[in-house]
């Protein structure tokens, strides 16, 4: 038996269950569930001390005469026209209990004083829900939300009417430990038949799942059985639990109705290699390659103008730099200082048109699909929303990451200057000598005047070795800094590739990621909850 103490509990899980769940799952489920929790709520704001039980059958089984028999009043007007009763009455046992039938809406009520072992009871004498009258259906079908414990009245004739159990006992079955079937009129059957009949109706009720639901064979005419009926209700009326059990019934419900809503698949947050595959979807669409490739050919030149020979250097000048046709500033030292969102220039990396746009949104697209797998589909919608909730602006994300990553195009590259000095300090080495030789010529050929004296380096003279040794240092450096070069070259490429891609992760995680995960979240955090429910 579930206690009255759990209900509270129970009713906050489905509270935040739905918190987490309302907007994402079929809108007809989210009103019962919404209807449920305010008839809980209204219901709660009343005693759980008063038990209103509410007599309901179809028309002639008999209703109006059991509750005249158990309250022991001629209230209610058996008739012999059907139907009878077109408004539900209260017999209300004990105190007045006037604000409680007022939310009930039953405008016909009756203080039962001196109620003894029946105080605290409401018994509520329905109309027909079999009726050919509309008004009559709906009250029943509004009370029998409401009410704390039924009383389903049957007779001989129509106990296995169809109407009867599809359409509320079978719904009912969460409650049906607070539910009785009266099988009425039965001093109309005959002793022998008796057993047999009520074996049928006991084999059909379980067949239903109202197995916990207690049969009573009684007889408003006679008397039978009514004892049992009353005791049925003494019982209940003590353990002042009716209440509570129907409206944990109320919440099981609502849990049952809402769990199918949530899906079984287990997915609480986007799975790392999705996460990765994504980033490296979009890192390839952003251009980070691109990047990298400039940023290696970019060193490559530049370090070539720096330690090349410099006549070849002067000429490779003329070259445009591929790092600056990106519109990706060489010089990085003001990059690694924060800037200002909007004051970043575009780059011309084209990741905001066409193509590259179309695959950054199809990617995005296809880690949602992927994701949401298996779920709902009110959550894979969520997923998808969620994902895309940054599209129109994730391209201009994407660009301004490269923009602000520091690319470190001007470190590491102290040494050129030493190189570019060496060079030209060998140059002017060069010249000397070169020049040397050509005053001598001068001197000799034209102006037949005595040479400048030149002093020998073993068996050559100085001018020369300082002409040939020149050339020859200026290619020495220039091979040995390209090789510097390349090795910086390309260790600034992988360090630009590692800053892009985690710049690019960044994006992705803030923009992508991190929605979906806050869905997928919201999605365990309902099922946590109705899991508590349980
Ligand atoms: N023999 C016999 N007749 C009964 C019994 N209970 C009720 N009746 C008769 O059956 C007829 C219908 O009884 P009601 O109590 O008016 O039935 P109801 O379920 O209230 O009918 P509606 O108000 O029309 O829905 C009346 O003529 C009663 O006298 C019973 O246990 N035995
Ligand atoms: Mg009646």
């Amino acid at each position: 038996m579930k206690k009255r103490s759990g209900l509270p509990d129970r009713l906050a899980a489905l509270r935040e269950a739905m918190d987490a769940a309302r907007g994402r799952i079929d809108s007809d489920v989210e009103a019962g569930i919404d209807a449920i929790l305010a008839r809980v709520d209204g219901r709660l704001a009343f005693s759980g001390d008063v038990t209103i039980v509410a007599l309901a059958g179809a028309t002639g089984s008999g209703k109006s005469s059991l509750f005249n028999a158990v309250s022991g009043t001629t209230l209610a007007e058996p008739g012999v026209r059907r139907p009878t009763t077109a408004a539900a009455m209260a017999a209300v046992f004990g105190e007045d209990q006037s604000e409680l039938l007022d939310w009930l809406e039953v405008p016909r009520r009756h203080l039962v004083t001196g109620a003894g072992d029946l105080s605290g009871l409401i018994l509520l004498d329905l109309p027909d829900h079999d009726s050919t009258q509309q008004s009559h259906r709906e009250i029943v079908d509004r009370l029998v939300e409401l009410v704390d414990q039924f009383v389903w009245v049957v007779d001989p004739q129509k106990y296995a009417d169809a109407a009867l159990h599809d359409r509320y006992l079978k719904p009912l079955a969460a409650h049906a430990d607070v539910m009785v079937v009266a099988l009425n009129q039965i001093d109309r059957v005959a002793e022998a038949h008796r057993p047999g009949m009520i074996a049928d109706l006991r084999r059909l009720l379980d067949s239903e799942g109202l197995a916990d639901a207690r049969l009573i064979a009684v007889s408003a005419a006679t008397g039978e059985g009514l004892s049992d009926l009353r005791a049925e209700l003494v019982t209940l009326i003590k353990g002042k639990q009716t209440a509570a059990r129907r409206l944990s019934g109320d919440v099981t419900g609502a849990m049952e109705s809402l769990a199918p809503q949530l899906g079984d698949a287990a997915a609480d947050a986007v799975p790392k290699k999705r996460a990765a595959h994504l980033n490296h979807t979009l890192a390839v669409a952003a251009g980070v390659p691109v990047v990298v490739e400039a940023v290696k050919k970019s060193w490559r030149l530049r370090g070539g103008i720096a330690t090349g020979w410099p006549v070849v250097a002067w000429l490779a000048r003329f070259r445009p730099d591929p790092l600056r046709a990106l519109h990706l500033d060489v010089t990085s030292t003001k990059k690694s200082t924060a800037i200002e969102p909007g004051r970043v220039n575009r780059t011309s990396v084209p990741v905001a048109h066409g193509v590259a746009k179309a695959r950054v949104d199809s990617a995005v697209r296809a880690l949602a699909t992927e994701t949401s797998e298996g779920l709902p589909r009110g959550w894979q919608d969520a997923v998808l929303a969620a994902a895309r909730s940054e599209e129109t602006l994730l391209t201009d994300h994407l660009d301004r990451a490269i923009a602000t990553t520091d690319l470190a195009t001007d470190r590491g590259n102290g040494w050129w200057t030493v190189v570019r000095v060496l060079q030209w300090l060998v140059l002017l080495t060069t010249l000397v000598g070169a020049g040397w030789l050509l005053v001598n010529f001068v001197l000799v050929s034209y102006l037949a005047l005595p040479a400048l004296p030149v002093p020998k380096v073993g068996n050559v003279g100085l001018p020369t070795v300082l002409a040939l040794g020149g050339v020859g240092a200026g290619i020495l450096v220039a091979l040995l800094s390209r090789v510097g070069v390349e090795v910086g070259a390309r260790s600034h490429a992988a360090r630009a590739e590692r800053e892009l891609t985690r710049a690019i992760g960044q994006v992705t995680s803030r923009y992508v990621i991190r929605p979906v995960d806050a869905q997928l979240q919201r999605r365990d955090r309902a099922r946590e909850a109705l899991k508590r429910l349980r």
